[in-house]
């Protein structure tokens, strides 16, 4: 009881009740797809649609048994490298609303990153990810990767801190979210170890997987480099995982390759959000036993 009690202080103030690490759904299922409801905020915007140029923040997520994750409990990636991309220049970017707030606002090609807009270079891929890195470290879906091209990329992520699966079951609180325009384009995930081997089991993601978020549909925009919106609004879809699927119960590495197919039309524009849905290994290193 000493432990629960802890947690409960640590957190307390910041989590909606029920709390995060409290006993797991009696009701897991493996054929079930977890569906967890994703709140976002779009401060200054009353229309959310308005909001596309600016600001669009995940709030919080909420899993079907009602355990809260707030944004301050997100893990974002923490490390971007080994980027592959041999695509076409004027394509691959990062992109973020020029009225944005959270995140750096802006467009930026990879293949300007040596300062030689010409051709993608080891440099450019290099710094690029870099780049990728800073523009997924907050809870803005607005600051994301767009790919315009028919072509394919991949990398590999160390997320900020190991994220650990609450039932080693299949459950209803996935742990990874995928955050991609349209819900066109398909990515495979591969667990890796520290030393970059690959682990558990991949799992391919098809377009079919990649849903509208819930309760409320979220739409961002795309930009040009003067700032200027191009072409509207873009639904925001998501795709979300257990780690169970992924053959882990706890991972801090990723490879993710995009591809063309399986009913993907257009390469990814990706934002990458985890959670630890059993943070009781992290809190017990705070109490003080
Ligand atoms: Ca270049
Ligand atoms: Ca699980
Ligand atoms: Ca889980
Ligand atoms: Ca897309």
């Amino acid at each position: 009881m000493h432990r629960r009690t802890t947690v409960t202080a640590l957190l307390a103030g910041t989590v909606a009740v029920p709390l995060l690490g409290a006993a797991p759904p009696s009701g897991s299922t493996s054929s079930a797809t977890p569906r967890p409801s994703l709140y976002t905020v779009t401060p200054g915007y009353g229309n959310p649609r308005d909001a596309v140029g600016a600001d669009v923040l995940l709030d919080r997520i909420v899993f079907e048994d009602g355990v809260t994750v707030q944004s301050t409990q997100f893990i974002y990636p923490g490390e971007v490298e080994s980027v592959v991309y041999n695509g076409p220049v004027d394509k691959f970017r990062t992109m973020n609303g020029p009225l944005a707030t959270v995140g750096s606002p802006g467009v930026r090609y990879i293949e300007d990153m040596d300062g030689n807009g010409a051709s993608v270079s080891t440099q450019d891929r290099e710094l690029f990810a870099a780049q990728m890195e800073s523009t997924w470290a907050n809870n803005n879906l607005n600051n994301r990767i767009h790919l315009h091209a028919q072509s394919v990329y991949s990398f590999i992520v160390d997320l900020e801190t190991t994220v650990w699966d609450s039932d080693f079951a299949l459950d209803l609180r996935p742990e990874i979210f995928i955050f991609e325009d349209q819900g066109n384009s398909v990515l495979t995930i591969q667990p890796l170890d520290e030393d970059g081997a690959n682990i558990g089991t991949a799992v391919e993601v098809r377009a079919v997987d990649i849903r509208s978020i819930t309760p409320n549909k979220v739409w961002v925009g795309r930009f040009a480099e003067n700032g200027a919106l191009q072409s509207g609004t873009y639904e925001l879809k998501v795709f979300s995982v257990d780690l169970t699927r992924l053959g882990v119960a706890h991972v801090r590495r990723l490879k993710i390759t995009t591809a063309i197919g399986n009913g993907g039309e257009a390469s990814a524009d990706l934002k990458i959000i985890a959670v630890d849905t059993s943070p009781a290994p992290a809190a017990q290193t705070m109490t003080f036993d």
